[in-house]
Protein backbone atom coordinates (compact mmCIF):
# COMPACT_ATOMS: atom_id res chain seq x y z
CA UNK A 1 0.00 0.00 0.00
CA UNK A 2 2.81 2.42 0.73
CA UNK A 3 3.93 2.15 -2.87
CA UNK A 4 0.71 3.69 -4.03
CA UNK A 5 0.85 6.51 -1.56
CA UNK A 6 0.47 9.80 -3.40
CA UNK A 7 3.74 11.77 -3.63
CA UNK A 8 1.76 15.00 -4.05
CA UNK A 9 1.76 15.81 -0.36
CA UNK A 10 5.35 16.47 0.63
CA UNK A 11 6.29 16.75 4.28
CA UNK A 12 5.25 20.13 5.75
CA UNK A 13 8.86 21.24 6.30
CA UNK A 14 10.13 20.46 2.78
CA UNK A 15 12.39 23.47 1.96
CA UNK A 16 12.30 22.82 -1.81
CA UNK A 17 8.56 23.41 -2.00
CA UNK A 18 7.49 26.73 -3.52
CA UNK A 19 6.07 29.05 -0.92
CA UNK A 20 2.36 29.81 -1.05
CA UNK A 21 2.83 33.25 0.43
CA UNK A 22 1.26 36.02 -1.64
CA UNK A 23 3.86 38.34 -3.07
CA UNK A 24 6.75 35.99 -3.42
CA UNK A 25 4.45 33.65 -5.41
CA UNK A 26 3.65 36.53 -7.75
CA UNK A 27 7.38 37.36 -7.98
CA UNK A 28 8.22 33.87 -9.05
CA UNK A 29 5.43 33.85 -11.68
CA UNK A 30 6.71 37.15 -13.03
CA UNK A 31 10.26 35.82 -13.17
CA UNK A 32 9.03 32.65 -14.90
CA UNK A 33 6.93 34.73 -17.31
CA UNK A 34 9.80 37.10 -18.11
CA UNK A 35 12.07 34.08 -18.50
CA UNK A 36 9.67 32.41 -20.90
CA UNK A 37 9.23 35.63 -22.84
CA UNK A 38 12.98 36.10 -23.16
CA UNK A 39 13.24 32.46 -24.27
CA UNK A 40 10.49 32.91 -26.87
CA UNK A 41 12.12 36.10 -28.16
CA UNK A 42 15.48 34.34 -28.30
CA UNK A 43 13.98 31.42 -30.24
CA UNK A 44 12.23 33.79 -32.66
CA UNK A 45 15.48 35.70 -33.13
CA UNK A 46 17.43 32.51 -33.74
CA UNK A 47 14.79 31.28 -36.20
CA UNK A 48 15.03 34.57 -38.14
CA UNK A 49 18.83 34.35 -38.21
CA UNK A 50 18.64 30.70 -39.20
CA UNK A 51 16.17 31.54 -41.96
CA UNK A 52 18.41 34.28 -43.38
CA UNK A 53 21.46 32.00 -43.08
CA UNK A 54 19.61 29.08 -44.68
CA UNK A 55 18.31 31.35 -47.41
CA UNK A 56 21.84 32.53 -48.15
CA UNK A 57 23.28 29.00 -47.90
CA UNK A 58 20.48 27.65 -50.07
CA UNK A 59 21.09 30.30 -52.66
CA UNK A 60 24.83 29.68 -52.56
CA UNK A 61 24.33 25.94 -52.87
CA UNK A 62 22.26 26.41 -56.06
CA UNK A 63 24.98 28.63 -57.49
CA UNK A 64 22.68 31.60 -57.27
CA UNK A 65 24.29 35.01 -56.93
CA UNK A 66 23.45 36.55 -53.57
CA UNK A 67 23.52 40.34 -53.46
CA UNK A 68 23.35 42.22 -50.20
CA UNK A 69 22.32 45.83 -50.80
CA UNK A 70 22.57 48.66 -48.29
CA UNK A 71 19.48 50.85 -48.38
CA UNK A 72 18.90 53.93 -46.27
CA UNK A 73 15.56 55.58 -45.49
CA UNK A 74 15.03 59.23 -44.62
CA UNK A 75 12.51 62.07 -44.93
CA UNK A 76 11.59 61.51 -47.69
CA UNK A 77 13.91 59.44 -49.78
CA UNK A 78 15.10 55.89 -50.32
CA UNK A 79 18.75 55.80 -51.24
CA UNK A 80 21.61 53.38 -51.50
CA UNK A 81 22.53 50.42 -53.68
CA UNK A 82 19.65 50.14 -56.10
CA UNK A 83 20.95 47.73 -58.70
CA UNK A 84 22.05 44.12 -58.64
CA UNK A 85 22.43 41.11 -60.90
CA UNK A 86 19.58 38.61 -61.05
CA UNK A 87 19.68 36.29 -58.06
CA UNK A 88 18.90 36.29 -54.38
CA UNK A 89 18.49 39.74 -52.94
CA UNK A 90 19.01 40.68 -49.31
CA UNK A 91 18.34 44.28 -48.33
CA UNK A 92 20.14 45.70 -45.30
CA UNK A 93 17.80 48.54 -44.44
CA UNK A 94 18.62 51.35 -42.03
CA UNK A 95 16.35 54.22 -41.06
CA UNK A 96 18.63 57.26 -41.09
CA UNK A 97 15.64 59.59 -40.76
CA UNK A 98 14.07 61.18 -37.72
CA UNK A 99 10.65 59.54 -37.96
CA UNK A 100 9.32 56.01 -38.45
CA UNK A 101 9.71 54.39 -41.88
CA UNK A 102 9.60 50.97 -43.50
CA UNK A 103 10.42 49.47 -46.87
CA UNK A 104 8.33 47.20 -49.06
CA UNK A 105 9.15 45.59 -52.39
CA UNK A 106 5.82 46.09 -54.15
CA UNK A 107 6.10 43.14 -56.55
CA UNK A 108 6.93 40.56 -53.88
CA UNK A 109 5.22 42.10 -50.85
CA UNK A 110 8.38 41.60 -48.76
CA UNK A 111 8.42 44.30 -46.10
CA UNK A 112 10.64 45.32 -43.20
CA UNK A 113 9.34 46.05 -39.74
CA UNK A 114 8.40 49.66 -39.03
CA UNK A 115 11.76 51.12 -38.08
CA UNK A 116 12.18 53.94 -35.61
CA UNK A 117 15.00 56.43 -36.19
CA UNK A 118 18.31 54.49 -36.44
CA UNK A 119 16.40 51.19 -36.63
CA UNK A 120 17.77 48.45 -38.88
CA UNK A 121 16.26 45.37 -40.49
CA UNK A 122 17.46 42.70 -42.88
CA UNK A 123 14.97 41.83 -45.60
CA UNK A 124 15.42 38.55 -47.48
CA UNK A 125 13.51 39.40 -50.65
CA UNK A 126 14.08 36.09 -52.43
CA UNK A 127 15.27 35.45 -55.96
CA UNK A 128 14.52 38.24 -58.41
CA UNK A 129 14.45 37.93 -62.20
CA UNK A 130 15.83 40.78 -64.32
CA UNK A 131 13.43 43.70 -64.25
CA UNK A 132 12.45 46.79 -62.32
CA UNK A 133 11.01 46.53 -58.82
CA UNK A 134 9.42 49.31 -56.83
CA UNK A 135 10.69 50.02 -53.32
CA UNK A 136 8.52 52.26 -51.18
CA UNK A 137 7.57 53.16 -47.62
CA UNK A 138 4.02 52.01 -46.79
CA UNK A 139 3.47 54.66 -44.10
CA UNK A 140 0.70 56.99 -45.24
CA UNK A 141 1.97 59.85 -47.38
CA UNK A 142 5.63 58.86 -47.34
CA UNK A 143 5.74 57.31 -50.82
CA UNK A 144 3.97 60.38 -52.26
CA UNK A 145 6.48 62.59 -50.48
CA UNK A 146 9.38 60.90 -52.23
CA UNK A 147 9.91 57.55 -50.49
CA UNK A 148 9.67 55.41 -53.57
CA UNK A 149 12.36 54.33 -55.94
CA UNK A 150 13.30 51.54 -58.31
CA UNK A 151 15.47 48.52 -57.74
CA UNK A 152 16.93 47.47 -61.08
CA UNK A 153 17.79 43.82 -61.48
CA UNK A 154 19.87 43.09 -64.58
CA UNK A 155 20.93 39.95 -66.33
CA UNK A 156 23.81 38.47 -64.34
CA UNK A 157 26.12 38.51 -67.41
CA UNK A 158 25.44 42.16 -68.21
CA UNK A 159 25.70 43.50 -64.68
CA UNK A 160 28.42 46.10 -64.12
CA UNK A 161 28.42 47.44 -60.59
CA UNK A 162 28.56 51.24 -60.35
CA UNK A 163 31.48 52.14 -58.14
CA UNK A 164 29.77 55.26 -56.83
CA UNK A 165 26.28 53.89 -56.26
CA UNK A 166 23.39 53.42 -58.63
CA UNK A 167 22.31 57.05 -58.70
CA UNK A 168 25.68 57.90 -60.27
CA UNK A 169 25.77 54.97 -62.65
CA UNK A 170 27.56 55.87 -65.86
CA UNK A 171 28.91 59.20 -64.58
CA UNK A 172 32.51 60.07 -63.94
CA UNK A 173 33.39 61.99 -60.76
CA UNK A 174 34.06 65.04 -62.97
CA UNK A 175 30.57 64.80 -64.46
CA UNK A 176 29.12 64.55 -60.98
CA UNK A 177 31.02 67.67 -59.90
CA UNK A 178 29.67 69.44 -62.96
CA UNK A 179 26.04 68.48 -62.13
CA UNK A 180 26.43 69.90 -58.62
CA UNK A 181 28.15 73.09 -59.80
CA UNK A 182 25.62 73.68 -62.59
CA UNK A 183 22.70 73.24 -60.20
CA UNK A 184 24.20 75.82 -57.83
CA UNK A 185 25.03 78.34 -60.55
CA UNK A 186 21.39 78.21 -61.71
CA UNK A 187 20.46 80.20 -58.58
CA UNK A 188 18.44 82.38 -58.44
CA UNK A 189 16.14 80.97 -61.12
CA UNK A 190 12.94 82.59 -62.33
CA UNK A 191 9.72 80.64 -61.94
CA UNK A 192 6.05 81.47 -62.38
CA UNK A 193 4.13 82.47 -59.24
CA UNK A 194 5.12 83.99 -55.91
CA UNK A 195 3.68 83.35 -52.47
CA UNK A 196 3.40 85.46 -49.28
CA UNK A 197 1.97 88.48 -51.10
CA UNK A 198 0.36 90.94 -48.67
CA UNK A 199 -3.44 90.64 -48.83
CA UNK A 200 -5.20 94.01 -48.71
CA UNK A 201 -8.48 94.04 -46.80
CA UNK A 202 -11.77 95.62 -47.73
CA UNK A 203 -12.59 98.15 -44.97
CA UNK A 204 -16.24 97.85 -43.95
CA UNK A 205 -18.35 100.78 -42.70
CA UNK A 206 -17.64 99.90 -39.05
CA UNK A 207 -13.89 99.64 -39.68
CA UNK A 208 -13.83 95.83 -39.84
CA UNK A 209 -11.03 94.52 -42.05
CA UNK A 210 -12.54 91.94 -44.41
CA UNK A 211 -10.29 89.55 -46.33
CA UNK A 212 -11.26 87.14 -49.11
CA UNK A 213 -9.60 83.75 -49.44
CA UNK A 214 -10.38 81.16 -52.11
CA UNK A 215 -8.77 77.73 -52.02
CA UNK A 216 -8.34 75.75 -55.22
CA UNK A 217 -6.03 73.30 -56.90
CA UNK A 218 -3.67 75.13 -59.26
CA UNK A 219 -0.58 74.37 -61.33
CA UNK A 220 2.45 75.64 -59.40
CA UNK A 221 6.03 75.90 -60.65
CA UNK A 222 7.93 74.67 -57.63
CA UNK A 223 11.32 74.71 -59.39
CA UNK A 224 12.24 75.64 -62.97
CA UNK A 225 10.05 73.57 -65.30
CA UNK A 226 8.65 71.41 -62.48
CA UNK A 227 4.90 72.08 -62.37
CA UNK A 228 2.94 70.40 -59.56
CA UNK A 229 -0.69 70.42 -58.46
CA UNK A 230 -0.73 72.80 -55.52
CA UNK A 231 -3.64 73.33 -53.13
CA UNK A 232 -3.47 77.07 -52.80
CA UNK A 233 -5.13 80.10 -51.24
CA UNK A 234 -5.66 82.88 -53.81
CA UNK A 235 -3.47 81.13 -56.38
CA UNK A 236 -0.21 81.28 -54.41
CA UNK A 237 2.00 79.13 -52.19
CA UNK A 238 2.36 80.07 -49.38
CA UNK A 239 -1.03 81.79 -49.33
CA UNK A 240 -1.21 85.57 -49.01
CA UNK A 241 0.11 87.18 -45.82
CA UNK A 242 -2.50 88.78 -43.62
CA UNK A 243 -1.37 91.62 -41.33
CA UNK A 244 -3.72 93.43 -38.95
CA UNK A 245 -3.38 95.64 -35.91
CA UNK A 246 -4.19 94.72 -32.32
CA UNK A 247 -7.83 95.69 -31.74
CA UNK A 248 -8.93 95.21 -35.35
CA UNK A 249 -12.16 93.37 -36.02
CA UNK A 250 -11.31 90.78 -38.67
CA UNK A 251 -13.55 89.00 -41.15
CA UNK A 252 -12.33 86.35 -43.58
CA UNK A 253 -14.70 85.11 -46.26
CA UNK A 254 -13.44 81.67 -47.25
CA UNK A 255 -14.56 79.96 -50.46
CA UNK A 256 -13.56 76.35 -50.94
CA UNK A 257 -13.02 75.23 -54.53
CA UNK A 258 -10.84 72.23 -53.65
CA UNK A 259 -12.30 68.76 -54.25
CA UNK A 260 -12.71 68.01 -50.51
CA UNK A 261 -14.30 69.71 -47.52
CA UNK A 262 -12.12 72.28 -45.79
CA UNK A 263 -11.92 74.93 -43.06
CA UNK A 264 -9.31 77.44 -41.84
CA UNK A 265 -7.55 77.16 -38.49
CA UNK A 266 -5.93 80.33 -37.12
CA UNK A 267 -2.78 78.81 -35.62
CA UNK A 268 -1.38 80.78 -32.66
CA UNK A 269 -4.22 83.32 -32.75
CA UNK A 270 -6.86 83.78 -30.02
CA UNK A 271 -10.39 83.35 -31.35
CA UNK A 272 -13.77 82.38 -29.93
CA UNK A 273 -14.14 78.60 -30.02
CA UNK A 274 -16.62 78.65 -32.91
CA UNK A 275 -14.04 80.48 -35.06
CA UNK A 276 -11.19 78.00 -34.43
CA UNK A 277 -11.76 76.34 -37.81
CA UNK A 278 -11.82 72.72 -36.72
CA UNK A 279 -14.69 70.96 -38.46
CA UNK A 280 -16.77 69.15 -37.34
CA UNK A 281 -16.13 70.29 -33.72
CA UNK A 282 -16.47 74.04 -34.18
CA UNK A 283 -18.25 74.28 -37.56
CA UNK A 284 -19.40 72.07 -40.41
CA UNK A 285 -16.83 71.33 -43.11
CA UNK A 286 -16.97 73.92 -45.87
CA UNK A 287 -17.99 71.74 -48.82
CA UNK A 288 -16.66 72.22 -52.34
CA UNK A 289 -18.19 75.38 -53.80
CA UNK A 290 -19.34 76.70 -50.41
CA UNK A 291 -18.36 79.83 -48.52
CA UNK A 292 -17.88 80.40 -44.78
CA UNK A 293 -17.40 83.70 -42.96
CA UNK A 294 -14.92 83.82 -40.08
CA UNK A 295 -15.04 86.77 -37.71
CA UNK A 296 -12.96 87.55 -34.64
CA UNK A 297 -11.32 90.38 -32.75
CA UNK A 298 -7.52 90.56 -33.15
CA UNK A 299 -7.11 90.78 -29.39
CA UNK A 300 -3.45 89.96 -28.84
CA UNK A 301 -0.23 90.42 -30.81
CA UNK A 302 0.64 87.25 -32.78
CA UNK A 303 3.14 85.87 -35.26
CA UNK A 304 0.59 83.29 -36.32
CA UNK A 305 -0.32 81.31 -39.36
CA UNK A 306 -3.42 79.97 -41.02
CA UNK A 307 -3.98 76.61 -42.65
CA UNK A 308 -6.63 74.01 -43.37
CA UNK A 309 -7.42 71.64 -40.51
CA UNK A 310 -9.69 69.07 -42.20
CA UNK A 311 -7.67 66.85 -44.59
CA UNK A 312 -4.55 68.73 -43.51
CA UNK A 313 -2.31 65.81 -44.41
CA UNK A 314 -3.30 66.46 -48.03
CA UNK A 315 -4.24 70.11 -48.28
CA UNK A 316 -1.68 71.73 -45.97
CA UNK A 317 1.40 69.94 -47.24
CA UNK A 318 0.18 70.59 -50.81
CA UNK A 319 0.19 74.33 -50.12
CA UNK A 320 -2.74 75.55 -48.00
CA UNK A 321 -0.68 77.47 -45.43
CA UNK A 322 0.24 81.12 -44.87
CA UNK A 323 1.44 83.74 -42.38
CA UNK A 324 -0.87 85.85 -40.21
CA UNK A 325 0.55 88.67 -38.08
CA UNK A 326 -1.23 90.79 -35.49
CA UNK A 327 0.53 93.92 -34.30
CA UNK A 328 4.15 94.99 -34.52
CA UNK A 329 7.18 92.71 -34.52
CA UNK A 330 8.38 92.48 -30.89
CA UNK A 331 12.04 93.45 -31.41
CA UNK A 332 14.24 93.64 -28.27
CA UNK A 333 15.08 97.35 -28.73
CA UNK A 334 17.84 98.62 -26.46
CA UNK A 335 18.68 95.19 -24.99
CA UNK A 336 22.24 93.92 -24.84
CA UNK A 337 22.47 90.23 -25.66
CA UNK A 338 25.88 88.56 -25.29
CA UNK A 339 27.60 91.96 -25.59
CA UNK A 340 25.66 93.00 -28.68
CA UNK A 341 23.49 96.09 -28.23
CA UNK A 342 20.27 96.02 -30.23
CA UNK A 343 19.82 99.69 -31.23
CA UNK A 344 16.82 101.59 -29.82
CA UNK A 345 16.11 103.03 -33.25
CA UNK A 346 16.67 99.82 -35.25
CA UNK A 347 14.60 99.63 -38.43
CA UNK A 348 15.12 96.31 -40.22
CA UNK A 349 15.84 96.74 -43.94
CA UNK A 350 13.49 93.86 -44.55
CA UNK A 351 11.25 91.48 -42.67
CA UNK A 352 10.12 88.28 -44.32
CA UNK A 353 8.32 85.05 -43.60
CA UNK A 354 10.20 81.84 -44.37
CA UNK A 355 7.62 79.09 -44.57
CA UNK A 356 9.12 75.60 -44.43
CA UNK A 357 7.58 72.54 -46.07
CA UNK A 358 8.89 69.08 -46.84
CA UNK A 359 6.00 67.00 -48.09
CA UNK A 360 3.04 66.75 -50.42
CA UNK A 361 3.23 68.02 -53.97
CA UNK A 362 5.32 71.02 -52.93
CA UNK A 363 7.99 68.93 -51.20
CA UNK A 364 11.19 70.26 -49.64
CA UNK A 365 10.85 74.00 -50.07
CA UNK A 366 11.20 77.52 -48.69
CA UNK A 367 8.17 79.75 -49.32
CA UNK A 368 6.70 77.26 -51.80
CA UNK A 369 9.80 77.06 -54.00
CA UNK A 370 12.64 74.57 -54.28
CA UNK A 371 16.23 75.72 -54.95
CA UNK A 372 17.27 77.25 -57.37
CA UNK A 373 13.81 78.88 -57.54
CA UNK A 374 13.99 80.06 -53.92
CA UNK A 375 14.18 83.82 -53.53
CA UNK A 376 17.49 85.28 -52.36
CA UNK A 377 17.47 87.75 -49.48
CA UNK A 378 19.17 90.94 -50.62
CA UNK A 379 20.42 93.36 -47.97
CA UNK A 380 22.98 96.18 -47.70
CA UNK A 381 26.14 95.83 -45.64
CA UNK A 382 25.58 96.99 -42.06
CA UNK A 383 21.79 96.65 -42.18
CA UNK A 384 19.57 94.46 -40.01
CA UNK A 385 17.00 91.96 -41.23
CA UNK A 386 14.18 89.94 -39.66
CA UNK A 387 13.03 86.45 -40.66
CA UNK A 388 10.05 84.64 -39.21
CA UNK A 389 10.25 80.85 -39.65
CA UNK A 390 7.00 78.91 -39.91
CA UNK A 391 7.15 75.12 -40.19
CA UNK A 392 4.11 73.78 -42.08
CA UNK A 393 5.83 70.47 -42.94
CA UNK A 394 6.08 67.07 -41.31
CA UNK A 395 9.54 67.14 -39.79
CA UNK A 396 11.93 69.57 -38.08
CA UNK A 397 14.41 71.65 -40.07
CA UNK A 398 17.61 73.12 -38.55
CA UNK A 399 17.89 76.43 -40.41
CA UNK A 400 21.48 77.60 -40.73
CA UNK A 401 22.61 81.01 -41.98
CA UNK A 402 26.30 81.27 -42.84
CA UNK A 403 28.39 84.01 -41.18
CA UNK A 404 25.70 85.94 -39.28
CA UNK A 405 24.36 84.66 -35.97
CA UNK A 406 20.59 84.85 -35.65
CA UNK A 407 19.12 86.54 -32.57
CA UNK A 408 16.06 84.51 -31.60
CA UNK A 409 13.76 87.14 -30.09
CA UNK A 410 10.35 85.44 -30.22
CA UNK A 411 9.11 81.86 -30.11
CA UNK A 412 5.65 81.25 -31.59
CA UNK A 413 5.24 85.03 -31.59
CA UNK A 414 5.82 85.30 -27.84
CA UNK A 415 8.68 87.75 -27.14
CA UNK A 416 11.54 86.11 -25.22
CA UNK A 417 12.63 87.72 -21.95
CA UNK A 418 16.10 86.42 -22.76
CA UNK A 419 16.71 86.50 -26.51
CA UNK A 420 19.71 84.41 -27.61
CA UNK A 421 22.12 84.16 -30.51
CA UNK A 422 22.45 80.94 -32.50
CA UNK A 423 23.67 80.02 -35.96
CA UNK A 424 21.28 77.11 -36.43
CA UNK A 425 17.63 77.23 -35.38
CA UNK A 426 15.75 73.94 -35.29
CA UNK A 427 12.14 74.56 -36.28
CA UNK A 428 9.70 71.73 -35.58
CA UNK A 429 6.31 71.35 -37.30
CA UNK A 430 3.86 74.01 -36.07
CA UNK A 431 6.61 76.18 -34.54
CA UNK A 432 7.52 79.75 -35.35
CA UNK A 433 10.82 81.38 -34.50
CA UNK A 434 11.49 85.07 -35.13
CA UNK A 435 15.13 86.02 -35.69
CA UNK A 436 17.10 89.21 -36.22
CA UNK A 437 20.52 89.37 -37.84
CA UNK A 438 23.09 92.01 -38.65
CA UNK A 439 24.52 91.78 -42.18
CA UNK A 440 28.03 93.00 -41.41
CA UNK A 441 29.99 91.37 -44.21
CA UNK A 442 29.40 91.65 -47.96
CA UNK A 443 29.12 88.56 -50.13
CA UNK A 444 26.79 85.72 -50.97
CA UNK A 445 26.12 83.70 -47.85
CA UNK A 446 24.16 80.49 -48.19
CA UNK A 447 21.18 79.94 -45.97
CA UNK A 448 19.77 76.45 -45.71
CA UNK A 449 18.31 73.55 -43.77
CA UNK A 450 21.21 71.55 -42.35
CA UNK A 451 19.63 68.14 -42.97
CA UNK A 452 21.84 67.54 -45.99
CA UNK A 453 19.38 65.36 -47.90
CA UNK A 454 16.92 68.28 -47.72
CA UNK A 455 19.33 70.35 -49.83
CA UNK A 456 21.26 68.00 -52.11
CA UNK A 457 20.56 65.09 -54.41
CA UNK A 458 23.05 63.25 -56.57
CA UNK A 459 22.01 65.45 -59.49
CA UNK A 460 22.60 68.69 -57.64
CA UNK A 461 21.44 71.16 -55.04
CA UNK A 462 17.68 71.48 -54.54
CA UNK A 463 15.07 72.04 -51.84
CA UNK A 464 15.58 74.09 -48.70
CA UNK A 465 18.39 76.41 -49.75
CA UNK A 466 18.56 80.09 -50.46
CA UNK A 467 21.24 82.74 -49.99
CA UNK A 468 21.67 86.08 -48.33
CA UNK A 469 23.28 88.52 -50.72
CA UNK A 470 24.94 91.37 -48.80
CA UNK A 471 25.80 94.31 -51.06
CA UNK A 472 28.96 96.23 -50.07
CA UNK A 473 28.37 99.67 -48.56
CA UNK A 474 29.94 101.57 -51.46
CA UNK A 475 27.53 99.90 -53.88
CA UNK A 476 24.53 100.21 -51.60
CU1 LIG B 1 15.17 70.15 -43.53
Amino acid sequence: MTLLESPSTPPPNDESRPSNQAGSGFGISAVLLAGSLALVLMIVGLLVLAFVALFRADAAADDVIVSELDISLSEFAIEGELSAPAGAIVLNVVNGGAIEHNLEVRETGARTANLMSRGVDTLAVGELEPGTYELFCTISGHADSGMKTELVITDADEFAPAALGDEHAGLTPEQMDQLMVDSMLAFPAETEGRGNQILEPEILADGTKKFYLTAEVIPWEVSPGEIVEAWAYNGQVPGPQIKVDVGDNVQVEFTNLTPMGSDIHWHGIHTPNDQDGVSPYTQDPVATGETFLYEFLAEDPAIGMYHAHLHSQTSVINGMFAAFQIGDTPLPYGQTVSDVLIPEDLVPQFEMPMVLNDAGTIGLSLNGKSFPATEPIVIDEGEWGVVHYYNEGLTAHPMHLHQFPQLVFAKDGIPLDYPYWADTINVAPGERYSVLFHAEDPGTWVYHCHILTHVERADGMFGMVTAMIVNPKDQA
